[in-house]
């Protein structure tokens, strides 16, 4: 096992001392290390991978200064355009250490999401003629050689990290006084929907708590898409979900997901009819991957809504509040609600036992009968 301080102190040493990225749960350690030891300047939590590129590259011609930009792999695909036409040594040529988060390697037990990337992963590498090596215990000498190639070349150079590589690096996440924990929160919001209405939820603990919730209840899951990958792309999902159906379409989103993609709302919200609904957990955090925080608290979430053509923006925190805005939300067209919660999840909380083909399989065959009874009716 890598000790984690003592890897990020042999960047610093390399002058390697900004580092952007999106947080990954392989790389929950490395993270909090580099948000306790380096000034908030030179660590800068991006919503999304490709954006973390774009602010590497531009704090390398800044300064000519190599940045490290860390992902999950499942963030390899955000990072492919600003790869290859920004940092690609055929456009500007520019040095960038990625730190790449391996899940789903072949052999290793993980979540089906992770399971083509994690076996495409090096190979996307190599089609993108990025240079590479899988990080070990004894990393100084790869760090090194990582460095002379990207002084001599100008290009960029991977580290691609194993499940459990960093030791432990404990840091206290920022706390918020809201009175409701994410699954609490969701519990009120799955009391006010209606049975015969459809669900898709946002990547992470979101759906897997809405999973348990539902087994615990003994209700049926064919109304719920839990996306497990795809973060950031629920919102439009249910556009697309929401035009073919009659029916009403709750998307229930995180703060994470929301800013990974967030000119897709304004699409959306210019094209969504009255059945698309909009909730949104704001914890102001990454919570499901760490806990690392987002600009969350930071900006004024249900101002942007309204700005990109979201009718009415409801907020609550409190039970009362999110069963008297659920009512209206049912209601209003382009309706949002925001949701402030308390950080924090069930150490025991399990993961869907449903596949997510069966989990299309049955969202579909609900769509179906419910065009039929539309037509009887
Ligand atoms: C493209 C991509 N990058 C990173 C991840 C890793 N990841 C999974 S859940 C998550 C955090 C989501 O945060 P948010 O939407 O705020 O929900 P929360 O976990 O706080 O409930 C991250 C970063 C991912 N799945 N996909």
């Amino acid at each position: 096992m890598i000790d984690t301080k003592a890897f990020y102190d042999t960047l610093i040493e390399q002058e390697m001392d900004f580092f952007t990225g999106v947080p990954d749960s392989l790389l929950a350690n490395f993270c909090a290390c580099v948000k306790e030891n380096s000034p908030a300047s030179r660590a800068i939590i991006a919503a999304n991978e490709g954006n973390a590129v774009g602010i590497a590259c531009g704090y390398h011609i800044a300064t000519g200064k190599t940045g490290v930009v860390y992902m999950q792999n499942s963030g390899e695909g955000n990072a492919v355009n600003p790869l290859l036409s920004i940092a690609d040594e055929d456009v500007y040529s520019i040095p960038l250490l990625l730190l790449i988060g391996w899940r789903g390697e072949p052999g290793v037990k993980d979540e089906p999401q992770h399971k083509k990337q994690g076996k495409v992963t090096l190979a996307l590498l190599e089609a993108m003629g990025i240079a590479f090596e899988i990080l070990e215990d004894n990393y100084k000498p790869q760090i090194e050689r990582a460095a002379r190639y990207m002084k001599e070349k100008s290009r960029p150079f991977a580290l691609v990290v194993r499940k459990g590589a960093f030791s432990p690096y404990r840091i206290t996440p920022e706390a918020a006084d809201y009175p409701l924990s994410r699954e609490e929160a969701l519990e009120c919001v799955l009391d006010a929907i209606p049975e015969e209405d459809f669900i898709v939820s946002t990547t992470g603990k979101t759906s897997r708590e809405i999973f348990e919730i539902r087994e615990a209840r003994g209700q049926a899951h064919s109304g719920d898409f839990l996306t497990v990958g795809g973060m950031g792309h629920t919102s439009s999902i249910v556009l697309g979900m929401s035009l073919g159906t009659g029916r009403n379409v709750y998307c229930i989103d995180g703060d994470g997901s929301f800013l990974m993609h967030m000119g897709s709302f304004a699409v959306t919200a210019d094209n969504a009819g009255a059945n698309f609904k909009y909730i949104l957990n704001n914890n102001g955090a990454h919570e499901s991957v760490g806990g690392q925080p987002t600009v969350g608290f930071r900006i004024d979430i249900p101002a942007v809504l309204r700005a990109l053509g979201f009718r009415e923006v409801m907020t609550a925190s409190t039970r009362e509040e999110i069963a008297a805005a659920m009512e209206r939300l049912a209601d209003v067209r382009l309706g949002a609600l925001v949701i402030c919660t308390h950080q924090g999840s069930r150490d025991n909380l399990g993961r869907p036992t449903i596949s997510p083909v069966d989990n299309k399989k049955a969202m579909m065959a609900r769509f179906s009968a419910a065009e039929k009874q539309k037509d009887k009716d």
